[in-house]
């Protein structure tokens, strides 16, 4: 491969977060796992249960929505594991291992699809967060890893 075409330029890393839901089912280990499995590196982990304020700087752009406050409400209401992954592309890549944001909708073989549903809640639970963007990742982790402890 030719210096100009080798991929060597779009090693990212994304910031994950196993929500409550996810949490207290058991389910860290299994989306862990899918993040291995993939071949992405997992280079920060955490469990903690997010504050409110915390909340509002990551979901900052959804304010005044109909289910931000509902989503403030779940995210604060339990356990979660915070991950910073890493690998080329994991950005995009982890978005495609989650599928779509409504879990109902989202496809069988992603995280949301196999082990997502429904609750009738004002707010979707769908087991994972994942950085959307490389300034979304780059704006999350500092959120979620304030203390510089990241290599
Ligand atoms: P994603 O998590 O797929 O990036 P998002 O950033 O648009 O989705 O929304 C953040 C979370 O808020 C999402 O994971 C679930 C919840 N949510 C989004 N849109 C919703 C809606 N229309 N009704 C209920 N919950 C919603
Ligand atoms: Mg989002």
């Amino acid at each position: 491969m030719s210096e100009s075409t080798a991929n060597t330029s779009s090693v990212e890393r994304s910031l994950v977060l196993v929500k409550p839901d996810g949490f207290r089912r058991g389910l860290t280990g299994e989306v862990l796992r899918r993040i291995e499995a993939k071949g992405y590196t997992i280079a920060a982990l955490a469990v903690l249960t997010p504050d409110r304020e915390r909340l509002a700087k990551h979901y900052a752009e959804h304010e005044g929505k109909p289910f931000y406050e509902p989503l403030l409400d779940f995210m604060s209401g339990g356990r979660v594991t915070a991950a910073v992954i890493e690998g080329e592309r994991c950005i995009e890549g982890f978005r495609a291992l989650a599928g779509a944001t409504d879990p109902t909708a989202a496809l069988p073989g992603t995280i949301r699809g196999d082990l997502g549903r429904d609750w009738g809640e004002k707010v979707q639970q769908n087991i994972v967060h994942g950085s959307d963007s490389p300034e979304s990742a780059a704006r999350e982790i500092a959120i979620w890893f304030p203390d510089g402890a990241l290599n």
